[in-house]
C-alpha cells in the first residue's frame, strides 16, 4: 500500500518510523511519505491560512496549496482521507475497508479546517472520506492519521506474525474481547479462572464468548444493540 500524508507539522508523524509500522515500511508492505504542505506555498511567509468568509473566530486553510499537493500526489486510484471531528466515525470496519485501498492520501487540517472547495474539487476526481475518531476535538488531523494508519497497517497481509490475533480481538466480530490471563496462576491472592486451566477447549471457547458478551453489555450496550439488529436469529442474550 502507498500512503502520502500532507501536514504543516511533518515532525508530528515521526512515530511512523517506529515499531511495527516502521517495520512494514522497511519490508516494503507500506510505502509511506510525509510531506510539508508549505512546499506548495509561493509567498515569502509560506502562508497556508486566512480569515473565514462570513466571519467568525480562527483561520481557515487556503485552497491553493492543497490543490497543488493533490495535483502532485493524487491520481484516480487515490482515496483521500480527511480527519475531522465532522467526519463519519472511524471504526474497525473502516480500517478493514481502507486496508484494501491501493493509495491513501491524508490531508491534515489545522485551525478551523480546510476551504470546502478543496474537497469538492477532489471529490470529482477521486474518492474522498472525512473520518472522525470520536466526539471530541483535536488541534489537527495528525494524531488521527497515526491512529488510522496503525489500525490499517496491522491489517495488511504479513504485518502481524499471527493472523489469528485478528480473529479474536475486540471489534473483530462486533463485541469486546474476553479478559486474558497469563502466568503465574495465583498473584496477590487473585487466581486465574479455573476453566482457563482445564484444557477443555470447548468449554473455554464458550466461557470466553459469555465473558465477551457480558463485558460488551456492561460497557458498550450500543454494540449489543447493533449485533441484535444485524443477527436477530442468534445471540439473544
Ligand atoms: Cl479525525 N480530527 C480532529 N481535528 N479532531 C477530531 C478528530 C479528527 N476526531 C475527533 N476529533
Amino acid at each position: 500500500m502507498r500512503v502520502d500524508v500532507v501536514t504543516i507539522f511533518p515532525e508530528y508523524l515521526a512515530p511512523l518510523e517506529l515499531s511495527l509500522i516502521g517495520k512494514a515500511r522497511t519490508s516494503g508492505t507500506l510505502e509511506l511519505a510525509v510531506h510539508d504542505l508549505r512546499q506548495w506555498t509561493h509567498d515569502v511567509h509560506r502562508t497556508v491560512d486566512d480569515t473565514p468568509y462570513g466571519g467568525g473566530p480562527g483561520m481557515v486553510m487556503r485552497p491553493e496549496p492543497w490543490g497543488q499537493a493533490l495535483d502532485a500526489l493524487a491520481g484516480p486510484d487515490t482515496h483521500l482521507i480527511v480527519p475531522s471531528p465532522a467526519g463519519a466515525p472511524f471504526t474497525q470496519a473502516t480500517a478493514r475497508a481502507l486496508a484494501e485501498d491501493e493509495h491513501l492520501m491524508f490531508a491534515c487540517g489545522r485551525y478551523e479546517g480546510i476551504d470546502q472547495r478543496v474537497f469538492d474539487h477532489a471529490a470529482a476526481r477521486m474518492r474522498v472520506s472525512e473520518v472522525s475518531l470520536g466526539d471530541y476535538v483535536l488541534f489537527g488531523g495528525e494524531v488521527a492519521v497515526l491512529v488510522v494508519l496503525e489500525a490499517v497497517t496491522r491489517l495488511l497481509p504479513g504485518v502481524l506474525g499471527n493472523a489469528n490475533s485478528l480473529l479474536d480481538e475486540s471489534h473483530a466480530d462486533g463485541v469486546l474481547e474476553a479478559p486474558m490471563y497469563t502466568k503465574p496462576p495465583s498473584w496477590r491472592g487473585l487466581d486465574v479462572p479455573e476453566i482457563l486451566r482445564s484444557g477443555d477447549h470447548g468449554r473455554i471457547a464458550r466461557w470466553r464468548r459469555e465473558q465477551a458478551l457480558e463485558r460488551t453489555a456492561a460497557r458498550r450496550p450500543d454494540l449489543i444493540a447493533a449485533l441484535e439488529r444485524s443477527r436477530p436469529e442468534r445471540e439473544a442474550s
